[in-house]
């Protein structure tokens, strides 16, 4: 098996174990790979330029080489908050509503992208793997085979994939799903966004899809399967069993005083549904006046994509009902929303997960949700919390022992707070056993396996079609 080349937007530099502010189970998971096969991580430094020289900056961390490029202002603007961000993340989440369909944004997508392609040819060796990951980058591989590279080339989609009826709202959307069929790879979290992409393919390109999900296209097969992204489990259950973590345990505890803990943790984007949370659990309080001095909910909610208005908006209605919320429910020693707009290490959040008699994971639409996977991995199998999980989180196809939600619906949330709260240690070690197995079975190791099995063409193909 070759390298591997692995290209993502933003590259994740890898730190010594233990080192502070360590990553996540992503970066962990590619950066063990590059380890193993040998390779290199290409992206976007993060950092603008006045004028893009297509200099690349090499580094070798623990084992790892990474190369990554400046980009300039018009390039971040156009490709990264413009077509990425604005364009491709709303509606990849079904908000066409936030949609915006500018066609400079467009053009500085393919800019970039042509720009990430001239950067990385050079770096690219005759047997190697290519892996591209994200929505930023989705035509790459084209560019690529243009540019003359014959290698294996995959691409693996962390977001949803939208109905064919919403994203023929995307103009040149024909062109952009004909330059991802240039891949032989294409992975989707879940069979649901593989069946939409799958549906589009037939539907709008009149394409044949093979019983074994391979698509025909200009006389090649381009392989479409879903590969379940997971979390390093062993990397979270020893950060939760760890001093930090602990620590941070005892000091959430001790400061709630007895009272229930609701735990979310969310990057402050609208596809997390936050405000329904938050409605949901105004109206458990209003519902159960005996529970309401009982329960508090610790929302962490870093902020993300602040240059997008949306993603103002969404601080701003925040700010607004917390402060709603808490002014109708709190007294004098008490509020019952503690909302905090920063991040925390990994080792403090594995230990306010294990604090929590519930995690409230309810996204309107998420590709997966990791969060939900680490609240399971970091719970005491003696004394587990609850897992409430919105049904459109990807991760609802795996956790099934979950109680999932609709979110839209502030009744079902609130009075599923209410069951979780209820619910016999019995029950609760019951589920939790259930959804431990998962999240331990399908972890983000065999997650990276699969795919680069599948990649070089040495894994088993899937015996099941999804039913269209
Ligand atoms: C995209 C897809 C898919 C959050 N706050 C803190 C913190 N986090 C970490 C969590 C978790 C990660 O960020 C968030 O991952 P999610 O999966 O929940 O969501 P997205 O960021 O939207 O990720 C998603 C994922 O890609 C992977 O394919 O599951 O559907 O949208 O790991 O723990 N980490 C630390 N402090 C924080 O305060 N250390």
């Amino acid at each position: 098996m070759g390298r591997l080349i692995v290209i993502s937007n933003r590259v994740s530099v890898p730190k010594a174990a233990g080192a502070a502010g360590a990553q996540g189970g992503l970066a962990v998971a590619l950066n063990s790979a590059l380890r193993e096969h040998g390779g290199i991580w290409f992206g976007w430094s993060g950092q603008e330029t006045e004028e893009f020289t297509g200099h690349l900056d090499m580094q070798r961390n623990d084992g790892v080489t990474t190369a990554t490029i400046d980009l300039e202002p018009q390039d971040i603007e156009e490709y990264y908050n413009g077509y990425a961000n604005r364009t491709l993340w709303p509606l990849f989440h079904y908000r066409i509503d936030l949609t915006e369909y500018d066609r400079n944004f467009g053009e500085g997508y393919e800019r970039v992208n042509e720009r990430f392609a001239d950067s990385v040819l050079p770096l690219i060796e005759n047997e190697d793997l290519v892996w591209v990951h994200d929505y930023h980058l989705l035509p790459l591989g084209s560019l690529l085979r243009q540019k003359g590279v014959k290698n294996r080339m995959g691409l693996f989609l962390h977001t949803p994939w939208p109905p064919t009826r919403l994203l023929v709202s995307l103009p040149f959307h024909e062109r952009l799903v004909a330059s991802m069929l240039e891949f032989d790879v294409i992975g989707f979290q879940t069979t649901e966004w593989l069946e939409s992409f799958l549906h589009y393919v037939q539907k709008e390109m009149g394409l044949t899809v093979n019983p074994d999900n391979s698509i025909d296209y200009e006389g090649r097969k381009v392989i479409a399967r879903a590969f379940p992204i997971g979390i390093d489990f062993e990397e979270f259950v020893a950060a939760a069993a760890s001093d930090e973590a602990r620590q941070a345990h005892d000091r959430l505890k001790e400061s709630v005083r007895g009272r229930k803990i609701l735990i979310g943790v969310d990057r402050l984007d609208y596809s997390k549904g936050l405000g329904e949370r938050f409605e949901a659990f105004a109206r458990f309080l209003a519902d159960n006046p005996d529970q309401a001095a009982k329960a508090v909910l610790l929302q962490i909610a870093p902020p993300s994509r602040e240059d997008v208005t949306s993603y103002q908006m969404i601080r701003e209605d925040l700010e607004r009902k917390t402060g709603h919320i808490n002014g109708a429910h709190a007294d004098v020693a008490f509020v019952p929303i503690r909302y905090v707009n920063q991040g925390f290490p990994r080792d403090e959040l594995a230990g306010f997960y294990r604090a929590a008699a519930i995690g409230l994971v309810t996204p309107l639409r998420d590709g997966m949700n990791l969060v939900a996977k680490e609240y399971i991995a970091a719970q005491d199998p003696e004394d587990p919390g609850v897992l409430i999980l919105s049904q459109f989180a990807g991760a609802a196809h795996q956790l099934k022992d979950a109680l999932l939600v609709n979110p839209h619906s502030i009744e079902h949330v609130s009075e599923t707070i209410k069951q979780a709260l209820e619910m016999p240690l019995a029950e609760r070690k019951r589920r939790h056993a259930s959804l431990l197995a998962s999240v331990r079975e399908q972890d983000v190791l065999r997650w990276r396996e699969e795919f680069v099995r599948t990649l070089a063409g040495t894994a088993d193909t899937p015996s099941v079609a999804p039913s269209l």
